[in-house]
């Protein structure tokens, strides 16, 4: 495992307690750090670094960096690594979970099963119980076309859709393999049966899908977000999802985490999972293991496998 590997280089701390460490703990004890390995729910800034002198790298482990103020870093000369590839197909394959969860209501489905409301109505079976999308041959929107997205897109071709996609830059070599027609946002909405978020969170995509473009999609539309919570106006996805502007969504990732909003918990047309995208064992162990390399590599003088901040070797050596 990731941490006895780095045992084996370093003299590692590690912050045990199932609660996230509280903020003032967390600048206390960097005070000595050469190395920190990170998860979204540290906040790593510029207080962060003034509390840690000796601080040279900072190995996320997770793909996304939004929770790193990557350029105060790099002026600062500090690595930033993350954890890309080795989650990549853990986080496609949930992304489809939830858009086959929600379009075939999964989840009402086997709540009425197990709170016995199936065997207390008696009826076996009748023919619009439960009805849900068809998936098959409609069309998936992805928006956000890297390692990820094209993830999704490549399992969307043995569903026969139609593939489109937005994404900062078009991807010709991609669109070729994946069949995948590149669109305008607004565009990838209004003709979208499914569309997936799997952009990640930068002040551009911050409420990206806000009302305005949720009133552009299909009254039948399913809306995924596996990417970041703050990509979506939450307020307004909980109205288009009230008032039928939309059909549904799979929601893996929140505003806020943890989360509760008991306006959103209400509604039936919606699957949610708490942040699980690249909780399975597999991810985990490569997560752990490409956040150790880094560290390792840079311990070795080496440049880390998955830095994030290249600009950074400007201000630095390797090592
Ligand atoms: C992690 C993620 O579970 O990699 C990411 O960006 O969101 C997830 O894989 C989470 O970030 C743990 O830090």
């Amino acid at each position: 495992n990731g941490i006895e590997l780095l045992r084996k280089h370093f003299e590692v701390e590690v912050w045990e307690d199932e609660h996230e460490i509280p903020r003032e703990v967390l600048l206390e004890r960097v005070r000595n750090a050469d190395a920190l390995v990170t998860m979204l729910s540290e906040r790593i800034d510029a207080e962060v670094f003034d509390a840690a002198p000796r601080l040279r790298i900072v190995a996320n482990y997770a793909v996304g960096y939004d929770n790193i103020d990557v350029e105060e870093a790099t002026r600062r000369g500090i690595y930033v690594t993350n954890t890309p590839d080795v989650l990549t197909n853990a986080t496609a394959d949930f992304a489809w979970t939830l858009l086959l969860a929600t379009a075939r209501r999964l989840v009402e489905a086997d709540n009425f099963v197990r709170s016995g409301e199936w065997k207390r109505r008696g009826v076996a079976w009748h023919p619009l119980m439960y009805l849900g999308h068809d998936v098959y041959g409609k069309t998936i929107g992805i928006i956000g076309f890297g390692r990820i997205g094209q993830a999704i897109a490549k399992r969307a071709l043995g569903f026969g859709m139609r593939i489109l996609y937005n994404a900062r830059s078009r991807k010709p070599e991609v669109e070729k393999e994946l069949e995948a027609e590149f669109k305008p946002l607004e565009e990838l909405l209004r003709e979208s049966d499914f569309t997936v978020l799997a952009v990640p969170l930068t002040r551009e995509t911050y409420h990206m899908i806000n009302e305005e473009m949720l009133r552009l999609m299909k009254p039948t539309a399913i809306l995924v977000n596996i990417a970041r919570g703050k990509v979506v106006d939450t307020e307004a996805l909980v109205k288009a999802l009230k008032e039928g502007w939309i059909a549904g969504a799979g929601l893996d990732v929140f505003e806020e985490e943890p989360y509760y909003n008991s306006e959103l918990f209400k509604l039936k047309n919606v699957v949610l999972a708490p942040h699980l995208g690249s909780a399975t064992h597999g991810a985990r162990e490569g997560m752990a293991e490409l956040v150790a390399r880094n560290l390792i590599a840079f311990k070795n003088g080496e440049i880390p496998p998955t830095l994030v901040n290249r600009e950074v070797l400007k201000v630095r050596k390797p090592g």
